[in-house]
């Protein structure tokens, strides 16, 4: 791991509750691959605020690291720390578009309200076996794995349907002891396992035709769209930060190909 990598780390570790430890793991993970980092713009590197009322200030602040490797083409966390009100970790890997490989996608949120919890490999090419077969076959048992530990988390709303692959394992859980020993000792290695499968997907990719790697790149776009046009995070990150960084940091950053 380079240097500035852990400096990003140090400056992410939180007091009380974080999801820095999957950070790391997928970190260690990937560096595995030849991993470079990628330039982030400062103003969104690490960016601070001040959110909650005027008697009960509380300190809000966004970090966003970003890698490449051989075949991936970006990998990107964005963390929220805003303390007891907000703890996110968004973490989305893109894989090149001349592999057939899925997008690596995971959404770990914690706010006063509980905690939501989302993993999973989307497809960029829906309903094109090719694209999703040899991934489903070896996903879907994870999901059968772990979904039984942890509550439904609720519908997808229709539109979004076609980008969850049905390995989507996704919960929500309420605040407190017992959901923090339940993500400790099995959400972590559920996340553990899906990032393995995901690195063995990444290592036994081949190459594939011109015509193929435009049709994935068409349908990277339009996840990417759609990521961008919904992020759940939007209201959050507008409260934070106003609206022009948001939709600056959204587009440019978060999902830009
Ligand atoms: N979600 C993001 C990014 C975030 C982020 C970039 C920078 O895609 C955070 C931060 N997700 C985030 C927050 C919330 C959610 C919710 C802060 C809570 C919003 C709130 O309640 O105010 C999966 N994330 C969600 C929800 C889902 C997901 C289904 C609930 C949405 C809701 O209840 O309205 N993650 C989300 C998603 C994909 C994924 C749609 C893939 C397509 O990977």
């Amino acid at each position: 791991m380079s240097l500035s990598n852990e400096k990003f780390l140090l400056q992410f570790s939180l007091p009380g509750w974080s999801w820095n430890d999957f950070l790391k793991e997928a970190i260690a993970k990937l560096s595995v691959f030849d991993l470079k980092e990628s330039f982030i713009p400062l103003e969104f590197l690490n960016k601070s605020s001040i959110t909650g009322s005027k008697s009960r200030p509380i300190k809000v602040k966004t970090s966003t690291w970003a890698c490449t490797t051989n075949k991936i083409k970006l990998g990107r966390s964005a963390c929220i720390d805003a303390g007891t009100f907000a703890s996110v970790l968004n973490l989305v890997i893109i894989p090149r578009n001349n592999y057939d490989l899925p997008f690596f996608g995971a959404d770990l949120v914690t706010l006063p309200s509980g905690h939501l919890l989302a993993l999973d490999l989307q497809p960029a090419l829906i309903h094109d076996q090719l694209h999703t077969k040899n991934v489903w076959e070896k996903l879907i048992p994870l999901k059968e794995k772990w979904q039984s530990f942890f509550p439904p988390g609720g519908p997808i709303p229709p539109d979004a349907q076609s980008f969850f692959s049905p390995g989507f394992l996704w919960t929500r859980l309420p605040l407190g002891k017992e959901s923090d020993r339940l993500i400790k000792e099995k959400f972590f290695l559920a996340f553990q396992d899906y990032l393995t499968l995901y690195m063995m997907l990444l290592k036994d990719s081949l190459e594939v035709s011109i015509e193929r790697s435009e049709e994935i790149l068409s349908g990277q776009k339009r996840y990417m769209e759609y990521r961008s046009a919904k992020d759940p995070a939007r209201s959050m990150l507008k409260r934070f930060y106003g609206e022009e960084w948001t939709e600056k940091y959204i587009s440019e950053i978060l999902f830009k190909l």
